[in-house]
């Protein structure tokens, strides 16, 4: 009789797992499979990538005309104003244009304040902005916040770039949906053109790309650049319907769940956080009014999120991932500190928990950009 082996594959790749080769797909240490196979098993390359946390292996895509337009920005030592949509924005910031613009006046604003209960300050955003353009080695000259229907006075926005533009030429730089547009229809509210040049759209010498440019003097300009690409967001992942679940309209909704180890929590069937170990505890769901999520057992999350492709019971749900190897798994093991931690999942939400040293598992689309770190509302 012939003997039988169990073919296990690789929980991220699939790739059937073997010890014999290192450069073979599904390589496993023959250590690790002495010890027993694991629950959830990984190869040793997607392990290590797991534990690259944080983004490093994502695949930005970087507009090759924004690189050209900020390379004039640099020559004539301009601010950039750099917008980010609080909502979607999780601190994985495009590490092409940070190599840019790192050595110029950066001016941040953050949009979408009005998303945000009233219990969360601006000082809190604005140190969470702070830290996030920090990690990366930008020290903004300053950090504002906009919103739809708040009370922010746009004239302390203008007076602000004036002081720190210095007489020089402004670009504004955001992702696709940063609010860029609404911040310069703002600013045109009360915008008297004292200058001998027209604001126009224009294509931008030397590229394919059209830019706005508003004279702010008869020697300078604000100029708004073409979108960056949100390559890594959740959103340029799934059918372009699906925003209307995802992106909030109305106030960011926060929902508890209390659960521990060999729990999960699944959002539609876009993320999951799955609890591998550690005590009972609050996990707090930061997300769109619409969207929905659901606390089920670890072991049945498989089962469930395909059920949820068919019956739909749980939203956002997209047609596009259909087995693992549709998505990408990164674990987290939280400090014992007691702080409130988040990981967010760029564009569809963020999970925000105590650290008590617990492990914790993210499962997203594969190239979305997860990111943890002390929490954005503390
Ligand atoms: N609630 C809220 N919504 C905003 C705010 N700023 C922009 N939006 C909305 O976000 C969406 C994108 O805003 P735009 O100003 O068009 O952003 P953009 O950066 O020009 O993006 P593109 O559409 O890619 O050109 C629009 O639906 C706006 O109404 C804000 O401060 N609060
Ligand atoms: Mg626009």
């Amino acid at each position: 009789m012939a003997t039988a082996k169990r073919v296990i594959r690789c929980h991220n790749c699939g790739a059937i797992l073997q010890s014999d080769s290192k450069k073979e797909p599904g390589f496993i240490s023959r250590a690790i499979i002495e010890n027993g196979v694991p629950k959830i098993p990984y190869c040793n390359n997607c392990y290590e990538k797991m534990l690259t946390l944080n983004s490093s292996n994502l695949e930005h895509e970087t507009d090759k005309d924004i690189i050209k337009i900020l390379n004039d920005a640099i020559a004539t030592d301009s601010l950039i104003v750099w917008m980010v949509d609080l909502f979607s924005f999780n601190g994985t910031l495009n590490p092409d244009v940070v190599k840019k613009v790192k050595k110029l006046n950066v001016v941040v604003v953050g949009s979408k304040r009005d998303l945000f209960p009233s219990s969360v300050t601006d000082s809190m955003l604005i140190r969470y902005l702070d830290e996030r353009f920090s990690e990366v080695g930008i020290n903004p000259v300053s950090i504002n916040l906009i919103g739809n229907e708040d009370k922010i006075d746009i004239e302390d926005m203008i007076k602000e770039f004036r002081e720190k533009r210095k007489y020089r030429d402004i670009y504004l730089i955001g992702e696709v949906n940063s609010g860029k547009s609404t911040l310069v229809n703002k600013l045109l509210k009360n915008y008297v053109n004292k200058t001998k040049w027209q604001i126009k759209t224009e294509v931008y010498p030397g590229t394919n790309s059209d830019v706005l440019e508003i004279p702010l003097s008869n020697s300078s300009f604000l100029y708004q650049l073409p979108d960056m690409s949100n390559s890594t967001s959740v959103l340029s992942k799934v059918e372009k319907d699906l925003a209307k679940i995802i992106v909030p309209k109305k106030e960011i909704v926060m929902t508890r769940r209390f659960i521990g180890e060999g729990s999960a929590i699944i959002v539609g069937n876009l993320a999951c956080l799955y609890i591998i170990k550690g005590r009972r505890g609050s996990i707090r769901v930061f997300m769109s009014e619409k969207t929905e999520i659901k606390a089920v057992s670890n072991e049945k999350v498989d089962d469930i999120m395909r059920q949820n492709k068919r019956k739909k019971f749980c939203r956002p749900v997209s047609e596009r991932f259909n087995s693992f190897r549709d998505y990408d798994m990164f674990e987290y093991e939280l400090e014992d500190d007691d702080l409130r931690h988040d990981i967010s999942v760029e564009g569809l939400c963020w999970f925000s928990t105590r650290g008590r040293g617990q492990i914790l598992r993210v499962l997203l689309p594969k190239g979305v950009a997860v990111k943890e770190c002390l929490s954005k509302v503390r």
